[in-house]
């Protein structure tokens, strides 16, 4: 007699081994919503970057490259791409074992593929990549890492974009929008003349036509892209309140508009952009940011829905505390240098030992489609043995889990907690949409 999922008898998870067990098949078979990418669908053209060179020249491994050889720095803005690909191909994997957690990464990617992780030159990569299209390639990814669905980052300033969303080419539907606002709150004398050209009748000045104007380019472009949410990074000194131009937008622009739409908005806090600008991309640090500031804005915006993630190691405790005193706010993924195995894993079991399963434990930061196989390959096994230890010490206590309970909360972490935060099977729907439009019509409730 065969079972569906729903006929199966549950199963009790009564020792280690079962349990252990069912945690490792349930976590590797469990599909990932990833909920920050900087992944373009192939739509987008040039802009969806794949392949070996692109995987090579990903920032975290430029930074990585300065540290191994003497080229400098100009000497290697100078090179063309794949010449910089194959330089750091020498220097980090040829000249030196690949231990960090960008490089392995690479070597995840490569055997992954069957390409030879061990290669003295990129000829054979090169040679995969010359017979792959950007669909299959990308089908084939999304399928090795079992990623259902992806979250873009989209900046309707950046002209080659705009182009993409103006031609109305439908997306793939895997892709989902999210608005990155950061050029608007955290560039506002470099924001406004590009606005002005796009027909808003902005100023320098923060006035309250300025502000109205503001809100109306963020609405025509909820509009037109139909974001899961807006974002918006924030260096380590973001307080608020605080008198600056970002606080004005935030408070008076930004957040009666995610009310009114009731789209999440996400707060990235604590880099500290270009401390080495001579790295460009590769360039940006890290600070110690104050939670206090995500507290106020959950405090006086108890009806706005709050993602955070905190770049600095140090704040991750205290937005726990936050999380569990405002409900209006969904801790998310472990950023940029703090996706690193071992800081993934503790991060995750702090996170379930404050917070249960009420949080979204990671988001790959993608740039480029091939790292989706080991970020999440990494990310998978790092958060499968934090609920382990997790289960397992339940267990100790005296309550035997069954495997329904674990797929139902793996699901809850891997896509269902932010499926329900975004709203995504209501806003999907075209009349639910047009249901929420006409409920932010009705004005600033403020
Ligand atoms: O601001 C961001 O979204 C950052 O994640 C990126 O800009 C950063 O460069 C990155 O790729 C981190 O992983
Ligand atoms: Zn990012």
């Amino acid at each position: 007699m065969s079972f569906t999922h729903e006929t199966r008898p549950d199963e009790y998870l009564r020792d280690e081994n079962t349990l252990c067990a069912c945690i490792d098949e349930v976590v590797e078979r469990s599909p990932i919503f990833d909920v920050h990418t900087h992944l373009f669908a192939p739509q987008f053209g040039d802009l969806n970057l794949w392949g070996i060179d692109e995987l090579l020249t990903y920032h975290y491994l430029v930074a990585e490259l300065f540290r191994s050889c003497e080229v400098s720095v100009e000497a290697f803005w100078k090179m063309d791409k794949p010449h910089q690909a194959d330089l750091i191909w020498q220097k980090l994997f040829v000249e030196n074992t690949p231990l960090s957690e960008a490089a392995s990464g690479v070597v995840a990617v490569l055997s992954a593929l069957g390409l030879n992780p061990r290669a003295r030159s990129l000829a054979e990569a090169r040679a995969y990549y010359e017979t792959q299209s950007p669909y299959s390639f990308l089908n084939k990814v999304l399928e090795i890492s079992n990623v259902s669905d992806v979250a873009m980052t989209n900046d309707p300033l950046d002209d080659r974009e705009r182009q993409v969303w103006e031609s109305g080419e439908p997306i793939d539907n895997r892709f989902h929008a999210v608005l990155r606002i950061d050029p608007v709150v955290n560039g506002w004398t470099e924001a406004f003349p590009k606005l002005q050209s796009m027909g808003y009748k902005v100023s320098q000045q923060i006035d309250g036509q300025t502000v109205s104007e503001v809100r109306r380019y963020l609405e025509d472009w909820i509009q037109k892209m139909r974001p899961l949410y807006l974002a918006c990074s924030l260096d380590s000194s973001f307080a608020f309140p605080e008198a600056s131009d970002r606080e004005r937008l935030i408070e008076q622009a930004v957040m009666p508009t995610v009310r009114d739409h009731d789209i999440p908005f996400a707060l990235m806090v604590g880099v500290q952009r270009q401390v080495n600008p001579a790295l460009r991309s590769a360039g940006d640090g890290v600070g110690r940011a104050d939670v206090q500031a995500i507290a106020n804005l959950c405090r006086a915006y108890p009806d706005a829905r709050l993602m955070a993630t905190m770049l600095s190691r140090e704040n991750q405790h205290e937005l726990c505390v936050a999380a569990r005193k405002f409900r209006n706010l969904l801790p998310f993924g472990c950023w940029w240098f703090l996706n690193n195995p071992s800081i993934i894993e503790e991060i995750t079991h702090e996170r379930i030992e404050m917070l249960g399963t009420g949080f979204v434990p990671q988001h790959s930061d993608a740039r480029v489609v091939d790292q989706l196989i080991y970020k999440w390959r990494h990310s998978r096994r790092v958060i499968g043995q934090a609920l382990k230890k997790s289960y397992l010490s339940l267990l100790e206590d005296g309550r035997v889990a069954t495997r329904r309970e674990v797929e139902a909360d793996v699901s809850k972490l891997f896509s269902g907690n932010f499926r329900e935060w975004t709203c995504l099977d209501v806003i999907q729907a075209p009349l639910s949409y047009e249901v929420k439009r006409s409920k932010s019509q009705v004005g600033d409730s403020r």
